[in-house]
């Protein structure tokens, strides 16, 4: 008789904890403008009961920053890129992922498996990928001028006002890509050249200054700008608005290419909820409904039927194997980094 009230007793424990106590939430902190927020959230809530939240970024260091700063508990979904993985790896802002709750895991291009920080998708999984670069109003510079990087660097070859990306990496490697280094140098003199091209660039008359890719792509889609330094799929939404003034190139002398990810933070308070967000996104028609509507391009293979005819067709959503020759994608750079960061915080307060 006692031992039947204890085994009720457990039953009811582990029922509880696994019955009553499911996750009803679910936080997500992703950069700004990529997905529909709206109607994912309405989607997600309706196939499994969780609400969403959502708090957005601009740039990687933002999100990290906040993160070491109590976002750790806070967040359940983060959307890092692919180099920042050793640091939130080595410094434990992240967990494992469970692959048993993720079945559509499988839905994943073969190359995306195996990303170069994370093979085996231990601590991420693809959410989308793409590139940086020049985003024109073709009614005030040339189609030309915008060929190379000159057109923001050179004030010979300036032709009107514009704004540098603000994201470390995407615009020293601009800045060192135009002076015939690589894109991932860690080498001190270079990265000191290419600072203090970006501060000189600063203070010439069409420079703007530093901006999130949303604000100078709104800018430039505007009119308020000529010219924004800016992620291919911010600039493509655009440009389907307004494709007779609206143009993006990737300069001659090449850009940096991304793969974006998701990832659960260390001590997530919902990381049951954040696996079922991870294998919602990985089904090939939830895949391609984001990517048509971000206009990135899909990691998920399974995906691909439904994306867009056009848009698969696209050189500046998924670039031809010569384009692609003049992307590159951003290395973690180790202890290397400190001295990028130093010139990089002279580049700003100069
Ligand atoms: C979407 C931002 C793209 C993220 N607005 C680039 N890593």
């Amino acid at each position: 008789m006692r031992n039947a009230l204890l085994v009720v007793m457990l039953l009811l424990t582990v029922f509880i904890r696994t019955g009553f106590a499911e996750d009803k939430e679910l936080k997500i902190f992703i950069w700004s403008e990529y997905m529909d927020e709206k109607k994912f959230s309405a989607d997600f809530k309706a196939a499994t009961g969780i609400k969403v939240k959502i708090d957005i970024y601009e740039n990687n260091e933002e999100m990290i920053a906040k993160l070491q700063a109590g976002g750790i508990n806070q967040y359940d979904i983060i959307v890092p890129s692919d180099y920042v993985l050793p640091a939130l790896i080595s410094q434990k802002l992240i967990q494992p992922l469970d692959h048993s709750k993720i079945p559509n895991l499988k839905n994943v291009e073969e190359k995306f498996q195996h990303i170069p920080y994370d093979p085996g998708n231990k601590y991420a999984v693809p959410w989308q990928w793409g590139s940086v670069g020049l985003f024109y109003r073709k009614d005030k510079v040339s189609p030309e001028a915008v060929k190379s990087w000159s057109v923001l660097f050179d004030p010979k070859k300036q032709g009107g006002s514009f704004w540098f990306m603000d994201s470390v990496r995407d615009t020293m490697s601009i800045a060192l890509l135009y002076l015939g280094y690589d894109a991932n140098s860690a080498n001190p003199q270079e990265l000191k050249k290419a600072a203090e091209l970006l501060a000189a660039t600063k203070k010439t008359r069409y420079c703007q200054g530093f901006k999130t890719g949303v604000g100078g792509k709104n800018d430039v889609t505007a009119g308020r700008a000529a010219l924004a330094v800016v992620y291919n799929g911010d600039a493509m939404r655009d440009i389907n608005t307004d494709p007779k003034n609206l143009g993006f190139i990737i300069p001659r002398e090449g850009s940096t290419l991304f793969v974006d990810l998701m990832a659960i933070p260390a001590k997530a308070p919902h990381p049951d909820a954040a696996h079922k967000w991870i294998n919602f996104i990985l089904d090939p028609k939830r895949g391609a409904m984001l990517s048509n509507y971000n206009r990135y391009a899909t990691p998920n293979h399974a995906s691909l039927p439904y994306i867009i005819p056009k848009d698969l067709k696209n050189d500046g959503i998924y670039p031809t194997p010569d384009s692609m020759k003049r992307l590159h994608s951003t290395k973690d750079l180790g202890k290397a980094s400190r001295i990028l960061d130093e010139a990089w915080t002279r580049v700003k307060s100069d």
